[in-house]
């Protein structure tokens, strides 16, 4: 049966979370191909230099937080759905969706009241460039804080609705293990819940407060602190759900089965322990935090490089089972024998391929003194591109092959662009991103957009800065393709007539080595919860105290020795 007709409600739903993603993702790869021609000096007739920042908000605001947090909704509800075999608590799942809806309207309008030049409303100017990292001390409309926080309290709801389907199911099958799929995204909500904190805290207490005017001074330390406390995690709230992708479905598109699921709930546990006390890594610039303490964060940063590598090895190898299965041979020629050709699954691959790449410049950022060479260049940009950038949206993409038609019932349309598709993206960020990581180590910094300093001549180790800046405009040329492709293949896909049967479905292939061979303590969430929220207490506690010791409002404090 296809998931459609089984769960028809759910797969409403679904549509819409995707819908909104959709039509996320086209804004901001439209505001990207501004922004790349931009700030390499290519064309700037779209928009003055001061524009160019509210641009990147809004490139940034749509892309990182409003397409992945929906798409990331449509999947997690399709998972819980699939693997607990049950409609979801349709009440609480559609409330979810209409306050983050809600709030996506309002951090939308605020940041595009900014380039069109609205109107004063509440006695504050409609505007909002504060970019994706929103921290203080610059300052938007108080539209924008309040969007963001809806966003956040919306998927929070979310998550209630999952632990719901969950109770439901554990009352019907008390003693079997919790399905592979919804342990992942349970897995991934409780990490949700305890790093959002950070941010809901830094929204709701201190920017609203201060952009209404009811407060007037912030201290931007701390602030910054709560922001990159939550500002972290979220990158494993867009890589955990790619994750499941890797793990639950890319094995059985090759043909084959999961290597291991023991090993699949450590990775998702590790995640939920060591995801958050590691925020001081996007801080070693910053004064006012002991250097013992960010030297605590990178320890904890490099031990969480762990769960990733054990998910390189795991991914490949049960893609390798699949096209053994398939009457593979040879050391390395079994990789010619897997389905290329079929966007979902080369498109999964290429996300795995580049966030290897992705990963190793993460090891880089996380070294707290070859930090000091990148931070605050295009190099980071170029390292997220490959990570949330590919990782997640190019599987996010790739997956919506095959789970679309479940969805809806209909065959996937434009089969040929579609498998086309993953290697101009692919090709398109291979080209950017190398280009950026390289300008970065030139010192071309990031969030500027005249970079281009006539008087100022960056020197790059290999080539020459004109011929990188050629290359950043090109591969943003070609991504922004890439996301036309997989839009109208959407489009065409959705607005089609049912028809003919389906040759997809959303069985998943029992693992080689099944979840009776994880040991039970697995899924204990108590515990796990538990030892997050106390090496957090290790990481945090002292920086932290140290920050509201001279005064919650008060800028500047000093630091506490270790
Ligand atoms: Fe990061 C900055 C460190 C992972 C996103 N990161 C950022 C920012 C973003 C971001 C958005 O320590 C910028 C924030 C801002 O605006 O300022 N990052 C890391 C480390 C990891 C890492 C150590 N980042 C991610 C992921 C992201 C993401 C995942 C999004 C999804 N990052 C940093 C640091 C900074 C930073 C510093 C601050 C920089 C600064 O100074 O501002 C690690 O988690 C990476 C581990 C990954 C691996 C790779 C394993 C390989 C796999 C591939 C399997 C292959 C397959 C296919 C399946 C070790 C799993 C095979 C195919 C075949 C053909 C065989
Ligand atoms: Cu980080």
């Amino acid at each position: 049966m296809v998931f459609v007709d089984s769960y028809p409600k759910t797969s409403k739903l679904v549509r819409s979370e995707f819908i909104v993603a959709f039509v996320a993702l086209g804004i901001g790869a439209l505001f990207g191909i501004i922004q790349s021609l931009h700030r390499t000096g290519v064309f700037r007739g779209f928009v003055s230099s001061a524009d160019y920042y509210t641009i990147l908000t809004g490139h940034g605001v749509l892309l990182a937080l409003v397409f992945t947090t929906f798409f990331i909704a449509g999947l997690f509800t399709w998972a819980v759905a699939n693997s607990l075999e049950r409609e979801l608590p349709h009440r609480i799942a559609w409330s979810a969706f209409w306050v983050m809806l809600t709030g996506t309207v309002l951090a939308a309008v605020s940041i595009i009241g900014g380039i069109v030049g609205a109107p004063s409303v509440l006695g504050h100017d409609l505007e909002a460039d504060v970019l994706f990292t929103f921290y203080a001390p610059m300052k938007a409309h108080p539209a924008f804080y309040i969007g963001a926080a809806l966003i956040i309290v919306g998927s929070w709801i979310a998550g209630l609705a999952y632990f719901k389907a969950l109770w439901e199911w554990r009352s019907e099958n008390p003693d079997e293990r919790i399905p592979l799929q919804t342990f992942m995204v349970l897995t991934t909500m409780l990490m949700w819940y305890v790093s959002t904190i950070g941010v809901a805290v830094e929204v709701v207490a201190f920017l609203i407060p201060w952009s209404l005017g009811l407060i007037q001074n912030v201290d931007p330390l701390l602030t910054r602190t709560l922001f990159w406390y939550f500002g972290h995690p979220v990158v494993y709230f867009w890589l955990m759900p790619a994750y499941l992708v890797w793990y639950t479905i890319l094995p059985k598109l090759a043909g084959g089965r999961l290597f291991s699921d023991p090993l699949a709930r450590v990775v998702f546990v590790a995640f939920l322990l060591l995801s958050t006390p590691v925020g001081f890594h996007h801080q070693y610039t910053d004064p006012g935090i002991p250097s013992g303490y960010k030297f605590i964060a990178m320890t904890n940063t490099m031990f969480l490089l762990l769960p990733s590598l054990l998910t390189a090895f795991t991914v490949v190898a049960s893609v390798e089972h699949g096209a053994r299965q398939r009457g593979a041979k040879g050391y390395l020629s079994w990789l010619r024998d897997l389905p290329w050709g079929k966007p979902a699954f080369a498109g999964c691959m290429l996300a795995g391929l580049m966030f290897a790449a992705g990963g190793f410049s993460g090891m880089i950022n996380a070294g707290m003194n070859i930090n000091y060479l990148i931070h605050n260049t295009i190099w980071v940009p170029g390292h997220f591109h490959l990570t949330v950038g590919t990782a997640f949206a190019l599987t996010a993409m790739a997956i919506s092959y095959w789970l679309v038609p479940q969805i809806t019932g209909k065959k996937l349309r434009q089969r040929s662009l579609a498998s086309v598709q993953p290697y101009v993206w692919f090709v398109g960020m291979a080209i950017m991103s190398n280009a950026m990581h390289r300008a970065g180590l030139a010192g071309i910094p990031r969030r500027t957009a005249e970079p281009t300093y006539d008087e100022f001549a960056f020197e790059g180790v290999a080539g020459t800065v004109g011929e990188m800046r050629l290359q950043i405009a090109i591969g943003g040329f070609l991504l922004f393709v890439g996301a036309a492709m997989f839009l109208i293949v959407m489009a065409d896909t959705l607005l089609a007539r049912r028809g003919g049967t389906l040759s997809v479905n959303g069985n998943i292939p029992e693992p080689l080595s099944g979840a009776d061979h994880s040991p039970r303590i697995l899924d204990n969430y108590k515990l796990w919860t538990a030892i997050a929220l106390l090496l957090i207490v290790i990481a945090y506690g002292p920086p932290l105290a140290s920050m509201v010791a001279d005064g919650l409002f008060a800028p500047g404090s000093p630091p506490i020795p270790v």
